[in-house]
């Protein structure tokens, strides 16, 4: 007998589960129009991620870095969530034990209307003091530069984690938590080269989940997981979690 799993059969073990963990990169808002860090669209004036987002980068051109920042606000501020965005808040909505870990830091989960969710790479809607620490949503656009906090002369940064940089301490502890505890790990548009993040689908893995990967193309997490469907996250996403 054959114990290949079809995405019917998927579709079935999510109906059935109490305990379902998610895994977003870039892919699923690469379907609202929003370009991802490594594919070819993802560059800006021929920088790569690695060169801007890092706190050596901002030390030396917070200015430059800002300019960046500016224009993905730009760019993020006329998208809107996809199928895919909203078939996890209907997941969410059915699930006893959900927990949404993305790495995305564009809004569009919280947009969608996601409730049980990390952002645990931040949100480039939010700014944070480099003196005093303290963060707080913002929305300008554009950020008028030099940006400075409203309660000392600190000069304010997205509030992102950068390369180099360590998650907050309550996102990594409770998406661990959400990684141990899941029957099922779904593991949607990224790219997994990126730490933490790409050593989540393992850890689910030895914690007993079923682990699905939905992407266009084979990742270096394709090896570790159960089954990995190749398509765009709009189309597969609904159709994985039948909202379709
Ligand atoms: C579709 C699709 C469609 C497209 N449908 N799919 C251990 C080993 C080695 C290195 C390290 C390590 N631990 C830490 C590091 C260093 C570093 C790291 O991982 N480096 C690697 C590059 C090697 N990690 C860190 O520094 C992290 N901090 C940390 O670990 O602290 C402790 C520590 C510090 C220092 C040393 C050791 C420990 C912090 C990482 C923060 C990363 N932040 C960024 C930038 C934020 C800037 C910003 O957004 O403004 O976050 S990096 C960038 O990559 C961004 C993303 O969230 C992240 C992941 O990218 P993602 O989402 O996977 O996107 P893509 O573009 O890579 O992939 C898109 C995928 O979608 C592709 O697969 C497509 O095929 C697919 N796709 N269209 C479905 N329609
Ligand atoms: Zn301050």
């Amino acid at each position: 007998m054959s114990h290949t799993l079809t995405i019917l059969d998927v579709r079935d073990r999510i109906h059935q589960a109490r305990s379902v963990t998610v895994l977003t990169g870039a892919g699923i808002s690469a379907d609202s129009g929003v370009p991802t860090f490594r594919g070819t669209d993802g560059l800006w004036k021929n920088y790569r991620a690695e060169e801007l987002a890092s706190p050596d980068a901002f030390a030396r051109d917070p200015k430059l870095v800002w300019e960046w920042y500016n224009w993905r606000r730009e760019l993020v501020a006329t998208k809107r969530p996809n199928a895919a965005h909203e078939a996890l808040v209907k997941l969410e909505q059915r699930i006893e034990r959900f927990w949404l870990i993305t790495q995305n830091v564009d809004g569009l989960h919280p947009l969608a209307g996601s409730q049980q969710l990390s952002e645990i790479h931040g949100n480039i809607w939010k700014v944070r003091c480099t003196q005093c620490e303290r963060f707080w949503p913002n929305r300008d656009l554009p950020l008028v530069y030099p940006p400075i906090c409203a309660h000392c002369p600190g000069l304010l940064r997205p509030h992102i984690v950068w390369f180099g940089e360590s998650l907050a301490p309550e996102d990594l502890t409770r998406s661990y938590q959400a990684l141990q505890d899941c029957e099922i790990l779904l593991i949607i548009g990224t790219s997994g080269v990126v730490y933490p993040a790409a050593s989540f689908a393992p850890i689910a893995k030895d914690g007993g989940a079923l682990v699905v990967e939905l992407n266009l193309e084979p990742t270096p997490n394709s090896p570790v997981v159960d089954l990995s469907f190749h398509g765009r996250a709009k189309d597969l996403v609904p159709l994985l979690l039948q909202t379709v």
